[in-house]
């Protein structure tokens, strides 16, 4: 359901589905002059086998209307999802900003989120390794606020002039058009290993941060240090957060391979039912504050958006939440059509001198003409504010809002039309700026390590191999030696250990000599437990989905407790059974199967539990996509439930004996779903995963 305010506010705009009769209601077709159609089945001809007549309004508008339906998609962050939803302030920040956002406790704001990938076309799969955009934009009513935000805190470059490289080099080959979505080639990396800046950035993108579980347990950042400016005009420093109440969590690169092919809108599909049912996702808004005095303290330059402040120094105070509850009603209106840009912000907010904050905010307005077309695309139901809007702009294509009367200037005689207002109008930080005019790079932006060492360090050993598994990954997909050894190169300056590990896994002969460096890498900088997700887990499994395999004869009072319990925990079940019509259980009921076992494989599902009677065992036990069911689900670390006969399942999908861990638990009545479900909360029972993965070797 989408924001009513949203529609009631743009009528007859296409911000309502005023155009949709309503369940029962008979109308009309008509053609968009509103002439009612007779004949929608067959074109106009000239007797039955006829040539079709150009006569025919109707077929022409029609046609003329679909080729003209697709609009350049996004030159990054192509494939997204959005919905609606509301903030809500809990704690003023008036010492610090004027913003009537963020100083009016109690103000409830609504807000259109749009979470993407960057890579990959807008038909791409959501399971890509990329970074994921989270960019939300904030109706407040002293006009629209956007922070275009990603899923990681820092950028792979320093200077927007290298935007378009970087893009380039990370998009498919222009002569060959592959591969798509992924930066697994030689082109990304030959750039990213030419580009030392890159590298804290890499560890990110390398880290189970870019193959997430779901967009509802991501973090967003604003990356960026912005101002904020009070009402005497004194500014600081601030970064933005959004953290997930439901917790972090990431699937492994193996299971985002599965999933990309089980089911490519995996992330969409998992947004849309928790809104479905119920469980709308919400997070944090948090900031980081500073002074310029922790500006100049700070041993990286809080310009350079390659760093990060760590929250054991600058700790991230919570300020409100916001929901995210409404779907949209339509996808092209609102989620495509959706502008957001960096330099939408509301007094009292203000930039600093990022230099690729600089540079975004010139191109978000100059890619938002080319994708809409219009200058007017601020007419547009979701991207226009809601609040009262009064100027002298008028004209240009699909213009919906032009002045009204005889005057479209000021200074005016005629006593009418807006007028600045120096109270309450938006200023400008008053920074004072000096220096010669050149093109440099500060100095203070040298470090290319450190932080990518300490982000490393941070992490746990399993998160730590995976980011090396990543590595191996990506790097032999690239044919090219050369940008295989420069980026072991780099690696050296962040860990001994990964560039180590990443050695051995592409076979190189000797380990390179380190890249150099222009400042000697700094290996004091202590581990930072935020930057983890395993050492973050939520230790519940609300919001987690557990996949039941159930047979004919299975047992009710476990399935039944399962299902029960899981619920309480504000988790889901889906039940998946070897027909779509579900199941027939040991208490003479049938249960509805949510998924056929073929289509319902283990990687949609956060744990598993196979409930199966002996017989339910004995079939499924041949069935490969069954035994890929329970075999996935413990190469995935996943905690498995059972009843005692699903072990014959368990042994032909090859789970011999003594593999059975503790990330099992036998099911034998409805009293142990609790200890199960309990156990699920950890997520994964990474013990396992050095037991199930050569790589670990
Ligand atoms: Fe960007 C889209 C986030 C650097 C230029 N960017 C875009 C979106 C997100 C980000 C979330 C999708 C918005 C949506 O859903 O419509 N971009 C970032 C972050 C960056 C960043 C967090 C670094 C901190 N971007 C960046 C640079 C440039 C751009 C340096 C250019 C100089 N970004 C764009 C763009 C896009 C865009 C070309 C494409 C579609 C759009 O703007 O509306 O202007």
């Amino acid at each position: 359901m989408a924001d009513p305010f949203y529609a009631k506010r743009n009528p007859g705009t296409g911000g309502e589905t005023h155009q949709t009769p309503s369940e029962g209601e008979e109308t009309v077709l008509t053609t968009q002059q509103g002439v009612a159609v007779a004949d929608d089945q067959n074109s106009l001809k000239i007797g039955e086998q006829g040539p079709t007549l150009l006569e025919d309004f109707h077929f022409r508008e029609k046609i003329f209307h679909f080729d003209h339906e697709r609009i350049p998609e996004r030159v990054v962050h192509a494939r997204g999802y959005g919905v609606h939803g509301r903030f809500t302030l809990d704690r003023s920040l008036s010492d610090y900003t004027t913003a009537a956002v963020l100083t009016e406790v109690g103000e409830t704001t609504p807000m259109f989120v749009r979470f993407s990938t960057v890579i990959g076309n807008k038909g791409s799969f959501d399971l890509s390794r990329d970074v994921r955009g989270f960019a939300a934009k904030f109706y407040t009513k002293q006009g629209n606020w956007d922070i275009v935000a990603n899923n990681i805190p820092v950028f792979f470059i320093q200077d927007a002039i290298k935007f378009p490289d970087l893009i380039h080099a990370a998009k498919p080959a222009p002569d060959r058009e592959f591969p798509q979505a992924q930066t697994a080639h030689d082109n990304f990396w030959d750039f990213i290993s030419l580009t030392p800046e890159s590298m804290h950035m890499i560890m990110w993108v390398m880290s189970d941060r870019a193959i997430p579980r779901s967009f509802r347990f991501m973090e967003g950042f604003g990356v960026h240090s912005f101002r904020l400016i009070n009402a005497k005009g004194e500014g600081c420093f601030v970064k933005f957060h959004f953290k997930p109440r439901l917790g972090l969590q990431s699937v492994l690169w193996n299971e985002a391979l599965k999933i990309n092919g089980a089911d490519p809108d995996f992330h969409r599909r998992d947004l849309w039912d928790a809104i479905e049912a119920g469980m709308p996702p919400e997070w944090d808004l948090g900031v980081q504050l500073f002074d310029d005095d922790f500006a100049e303290r700070f041993e990286f330059d809080v310009l350079d958006p390659t760093k990060i402040i760590p929250e054991e120094q600058v700790p991230v105070e919570i300020i409100g939440r916001f929901v995210l509850d409404g779907r949209v009603d339509n996808f092209f209106a609102e989620t495509e059509q959706v502008a957001f840009c960096t330099q939408n912000v509301v007094p009292g907010i203000g930039f600093s001198n990022d230099p690729l904050l600089q540079g975004r905010n010139f191109s978000y307005l100059d890619t938002q003409l080319k994708r809409l077309g219009s200058p007017n695309f601020t007419h547009i139901p979701i991207n226009a504010p809601r609040c009262p809007i009064h100027n002298h702009q008028q004209d240009g294509h699909m213009a919906m809002r032009n002045p009204r009367g005889r005057v479209n200037y000021e200074p005016n005689s005629w006593g009418v039309g807006p007028k600045e207002d120096p109270a309450t109008g938006y200023r400008h930080f008053a920074a004072a700026e000096n220096g010669s005019r050149q093109q440099v790079r500060s100095a203070t932006f040298a470090d290319h390590y450190s932080q990518a060492r300490q982000f490393f360090v941070s992490q746990t050993p399993i998160e730590q191999k995976h980011i090396g598994d990543a590595l191996v990954f990506e790097l032999s997909k690239c044919l090219r030696p050369d940008i295989r050894e420069r980026m072991v190169a780099h690696l050296r300056n962040i860990h001994p250990d990964l560039a180590q590990a990443v050695a051995t896994g592409l076979g190189l002969p000797r380990l390179p000599e380190p890249h150099p460096a222009a400042i000697e890498p700094r290996t004091d900088l202590p581990p930072s437990d935020a930057l983890s997700i395993v050492k973050r887990g939520p230790m519940r499994f609300e919001g987690r989905k557990l996949g039941i395999l159930v047979s004919h004869g299975a047992d009710a009072a476990i399935v039944n407790g399962l299902i029960e319990t899981v619920t309480a925990e504000r988790g889901v079940c889906e039940i998946v059974a070897p027909h779509i019509t579900g199941a027939r259980l040991s208490d003479g009921a049938m249960i509805e199967a949510q998924q056929k076992i073929d289509g319902g494989s283990s990687v949609l599902y956060d744990a598993i539990a196979v409930i199966l009677s002996p017989e339910g065992a004995a079939m499924l036990a041949q069935d490969k996509t069954a035994r890929d069911f329970v075999s996935d689900a413990f190469a995935h670390c996943k905690f498995i439930g059972h009843s005692e006969a699903a072990t014959l399942l368990f042994e032909k999908a090859g789970i011999a004996p003594e593999d059975i861990d503790e990330g099992f638990v036998a099911l034998t009545g409805k009293a142990d779903a609790k200890a199960f479900v309990t156990a699920c909360g950890r997520l994964r029972f990474w013990d396992r995963e050095l037991k199930v993965d050569l790589d670990a070797a």
